[in-house]
């Protein structure tokens, strides 16, 4: 559904916490790298997944590689990471955790401590001119790199987390789910956690990932990606979502993304319904809202048209996503009084 979003999912204060920094480029930001770059060749068909367009996860990842050829210096990273953040705001998202892989371009001079330090400076600029949403950041592993790249991630965010005020608040591990296997990265993981970082990690975001996703589980990590196959009724255990359970783990689930990318055939099969129906923590989130063609806001609608969620439902929904975001409890309770004080404005 990519139509009109009604007034009352934009109008909701939102959170936001899965979102791949060159995955939510916007068309009119593509526009501008595009103009910057002609002579690359790139066209828009290139860089997003059209209305009721599909591809396989394997394409979707392609069309990654697409996008970083277009963003490869630290300016292309400040607008980016500028214009990201003020689409997010204008969409409602008062809270925001954006995750990106430090990138090194040889070419170009950029190295991956100026790639997380223009982020930074992106975050700032946009606090500075007063832009309202309070943005974090999560320094992502791509697994495909292997154990040294994960360890040298890890200490470049470590570094970040210790001298950015706050910004830098937690590690992601990403990349094509079918590359690398989890153990290799368990050693960088577990220094993650124990120097204070908060990890996200993506899970069974494809099948037959039991043995890694148990593994990594037993971190335990402090939030899910997709988590698309750990139930039993699609293929994982009993024992996983057991695990899930007994520790809280918020899972963040991006309807649009797992649909256009064909690991969830139909929205209504999606496995947001297995967890809200257990009263677990699920948190809905864009991903990948460029590449997608989508935002926050009609995330929320899509679930409620999909799952029959009423207003005060999704009010809920939103509201409670607040308790898993990463940054302290001073922030969260900043939040909750954001979302009583619009309550009465979004419910007029
Ligand atoms: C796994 C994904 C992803 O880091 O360059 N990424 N990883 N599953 C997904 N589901 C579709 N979507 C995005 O943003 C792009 C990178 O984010 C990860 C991949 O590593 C991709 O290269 P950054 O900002």
């Amino acid at each position: 559904m990519e139509n009109e979003t009604d007034v009352f999912y934009r109008e909701l204060p939102k959170v936001e916490l899965h979102a791949h920094l060159n995955g939510s480029v916007s068309y009119q930001t593509i526009e501008k790298l595009i103009k910057r770059k002609p002579h690359l060749n790139i066209e828009h068909g290139m860089t997003a997944i059209d209305k009721g367009q599909r591809r396989t996860l394997d394409e979707c990842f392609q069309v990654f590689k697409v996008i970083h050829q277009l963003v490869d210096t630290e300016e292309d990273i400040l607008m980016v990471a500028t214009d990201v953040i003020k689409e997010f705001a204008a969409d409602g998202v008062k809270y925001l955790e954006l995750r990106s892989t430090p990138r090194e371009e040889k070419n170009t001079g950029m190295t991956k401590k100026s790639y997380v330090e223009t982020v930074i400076k992106a975050i700032q600029q946009c606090k500075n001119e007063g832009v309202d949403i309070d943005v974090r950041f999560l320094v992502a592993i791509d697994r495909r790199n292997g154990t040294e790249v994960a360890l040298e991630t890890v200490k470049l965010a470590e570094e970040f987390m210790l001298s950015s005020d706050g910004l830098v608040v937690g590690l992601d591990l990403s990349g094509d789910p079918t590359v690398g296997h989890g153990k290799d990265l368990l050693p960088a993981l577990q220094r993650a956690k124990n120097c204070g970082l908060k990890l996200s990690l993506h899970l069974s975001e494809v099948k037959s990932q039991l043995e890694e996703s148990d593994l990594l589980l037993n971190l335990p990590p402090d939030r899910i990606g997709h988590g698309t196959f750990l139930h039993p009724e699609v293929g994982g255990s009993q024992s996983l979502v057991d695990k899930v359970l007994k520790n809280s783990i918020p899972l963040e689930l991006c309807l649009t993304s797992n649909v256009k990318g064909q690991t969830v055939a139909r929205y209504s099969e999606h496995h947001f319904k297995y967890w809200y129906e257990r009263g677990h923590p699920s948190v809905i989130c864009t991903d990948d809202k460029g590449v997608f063609s989508t935002d926050l806001s009609q995330e929320y609608q899509l679930a409620a048209s999909t799952f029959g969620l009423s207003h005060e439902a999704v009010w809920k929904l939103s509201q409670q996503a607040i308790d898993c975001i990463f940054a302290p409890e001073a922030v969260k309770q900043q939040l909750k009084q954001k979302w009583t004080d619009v309550k009465p404005h979004v419910f007029k």
